[in-house]
Order: structure tokens, then C-alpha cells, then sequence
């Protein structure tokens, strides 16, 4: 091609569903279902983040009307992206069983032959809806354990983090990005809307060794572990940067980009934390360590808890190494363990 050409012709880069079925080799034992099932998840995060976009327009803001399944209030984009979501994996076929923070139960999705299940919370940081601040979509994608052809059941969707195989997050901000990892590193892909693509943006995502961003919710204080205490003071006399948006993608996402921590230690009204271990701590710890960050809750590696129930709570500390490492040495020195 001619120069002068190639300038105006120059590449859109790597599409999301290139870029995986690109990778397919990285899963020998695996006929495509599992590239199929991700791009049945891109499918549905640009279908919500068009909801996203409209939602002032066509009256989807504010609540529902009902309570999850943890009683608080859903809205109607969290019931909105749950029913995108719930009928894109359904009907994608790759899936047997979804859970969803939005839903008290396993749901079957009457796919026999589907070798995954999937855990999603469809519309994280959802206090944010009604002030246009970044929301975000969270997923983990596990083989079941049941064989195929018989009906899920809870062991196929209570497994560790360890046995995920992909796990990533969407988020609606500035940009709308979708980031995922199957354990060979975390790749991040921005939404061109011009031609209703993902595009590979951010090859090879690392998290910096060391950061200087801390994100907790600093209303909560006074009822942190004494260790937690210290590592804030430390913070502020090294006057790092407190950044906290209240939306757990985009906090995790900027800290990524950035370098820093997460945390939501337990709380006297959250005794096991806040945050949700199936469909929140899982994925984004998979892909902090994919991208050489750490992930705790403050006693041991958030992928080696074994749930025991779906919606199950964990403290999260979560981000660059040297800060969780410094938070687990200053929590030691007080003999504490986050986690009770
Ligand atoms: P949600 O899933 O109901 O939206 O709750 C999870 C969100 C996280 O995105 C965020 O990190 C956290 O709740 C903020 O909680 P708080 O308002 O207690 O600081
Ligand atoms: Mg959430």
C-alpha cells in the first residue's frame, strides 16, 4: 500500500473477538466454548452500557422498587444489566448455572451440555447510578464440577477462587473498557462506538510494585482493625493521594493503572466487610495476581477462601504489592487478622 494511503487507512487495531479467538490456543483442552461465553459477555456489556448511556433519557434511573437478596435496594439499571446479563449466557449456550449478586439463588439456565457456570455482579457501585459517576459489571467463569448433561448444583458455583479460569470487569466511565484475564495475563480492551467494538488498548496490564494511592472509605475509621489504623496514618504522613469513587471497579481500575490499594476492612455494620467474595473479591483478585499485585482478606489469599455459601461477605485488600504487604505487617504487629 502507498504511504500517503496507509495514513488514512491506518489500523483499528485488534478487536475483543479477534484478540480471543487469537488466544484460543492458550486452551487446548477447550473446543471454543469458552470464547464463545466471553464474547457473550462483551455482547451484553455493550448492550448495557447502552442502558447505561440512556438511562436520563428513557426513565431507567432510580430505584426498582424491590431489595437483592443481601435487602438492599435495587435500582432499575442493577435489574436492568441482571436480566441483559442472565439472558446473554443463557442463551450463548457455553453456560449450565449463573449466580448473580442481583439473585438469592443459583440460577439453571437449562444448558445440560454447557461445561461453565459463571458468577456476575451485573452492576457494581450502583449508589452511582443516579449521579453519573462510573458503574461497573464484574465476572468469574468456573468449569463446573458436575458432568455434563445432569442439572448444576451448588457445587459446581461454590469453588475457590484458584479454580476460576477467566475472570474480568467492565467499566462504564469516561471510557467504557472491558479487562479480562484467563490466567495468561490481563489484557484491557476500550469500546470504539463508532464501530460497536471492543479494541485492544491495554496489552499486558501489570499493577505497579509500589503505589502511593490509598482508597477506603474513610467514614468507616474508627471501626478498622488497629492495624488497618496505622497503615492510614502511614499513608497520610507519606501524603499519598486518598482516592475513593465508591464504585469497586473504577477504584480497582485507577489503582491498577496507577499503582495503589483498595480497602474495605469489617465494619461494625459489615462485621465480614461489605464486599461480596463470588461476585466482586474472586475476579478482581485473579486479576490483580495476574497482573503481579496482591489480593488478601487480611489473613489469607482471597482466591484460597472456600465459599460456603453464594452470597458470602470477605474483607478486601486489595493492589499493589509492597502496600497489601505493608498493611499485613502492621496488622501482624498488632496481632490481628483482619478477617474475624
Ligand atoms: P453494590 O454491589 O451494592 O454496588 O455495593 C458494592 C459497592 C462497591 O462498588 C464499593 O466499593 C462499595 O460498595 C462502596 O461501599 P461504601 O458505600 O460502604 O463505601
Ligand atoms: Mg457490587
Amino acid at each position: 500500500m502507498k504511504a500517503d494511503v496507509q495514513k488514512y487507512v491506518s489500523s483499528i487495531g485488534i478487536t475483543l473477538d479477534r484478540f480471543i479467538s487469537q488466544r484460543q490456543s492458550d486452551f487446548p483442552y477447550a473446543k471454543g466454548e469458552l470464547s464463545q461465553l466471553l464474547r457473550d459477555i462483551g455482547l451484553a456489556a455493550k448492550v448495557v452500557n447502552k442502558a447505561i448511556m440512556n438511562s436520563g433519557l428513557i426513565g431507567i434511573e432510580g430505584p426498582a422498587g424491590y431489595q437483592n437478596s443481601s435487602g438492599e435496594e435495587q435500582q432499575k439499571l442493577d435489574v436492568v444489566a441482571n436480566v441483559r446479563f442472565i439472558r446473554a449466557l443463557t442463551r450463548g449456550g457455553e453456560v449450565c448455572a449463573v449466580i448473580s449478586e442481583e439473585e438469592e439463588e443459583m440460577i439453571d439456565t437449562g444448558n445440560r451440555h454447557a461445561k461453565y457456570v459463571v458468577a456476575i455482579d451485573p452492576l457494581d457501585g450502583s449508589s452511582n447510578i443516579d449521579v453519573n459517576m462510573p458503574l461497573g459489571t464484574i465476572f468469574s467463569i468456573y468449569r463446573r464440577k458436575t458432568p455434563v448433561g445432569t442439572p448444576p448444583t451448588l457445587e459446581d458455583v461454590l469453588q475457590k477462587g484458584t479454580e476460576q479460569v477467566a475472570a474480568g470487569y467492565v467499566i462504564y466511565g469516561s471510557s467504557n473498557m472491558l479487562v479480562y484475564t484467563t490466567g495468561h495475563g490481563v489484557n484491557g480492551f476500550t469500546y470504539d462506538f463508532s464501530i460497536g467494538e471492543y479494541i485492544l488498548s491495554h496489552p499486558n496490564m501489570q499493577s505497579k510494585e509500589n503505589g502511593n494511592i490509598f482508597s477506603y472509605n474513610e467514614g468507616n475509621l474508627y471501626d478498622f482493625p488497629k492495624g488497618i489504623q496505622d497503615f492510614i496514618e502511614y499513608c497520610r504522613r507519606n501524603k499519598f493521594s486518598a482516592r475513593y469513587v465508591g464504585a469497586l471497579v473504577a477504584d480497582f481500575h485507577r489503582n491498577l493503572l496507577k499503582g495503589g490499594i483498595f480497602l474495605y476492612p469489617p465494619t461494625k455494620k459489615a462485621p465480614q466487610g461489605k464486599l461480596r467474595l463470588m461476585f466482586e473479591c474472586n475476579a478482581l483478585a485473579f486479576l490483580i495476581e495476574q497482573a503481579g499485585g496482591v489480593a488478601t482478606d487480611g489473613k489469607q489469599r482471597i482466591l484460597e477462601i472456600q465459599p460456603t455459601e453464594l452470597h458470602q461477605r470477605c474483607p478486601l485488600i486489595i493492589g499493589s504489592k509492597t502496600m497489601v504487604e505493608k498493611v499485613l505487617q502492621m496488622l501482624e504487629a498488632h496481632q490481628e487478622t483482619v478477617a474475624l
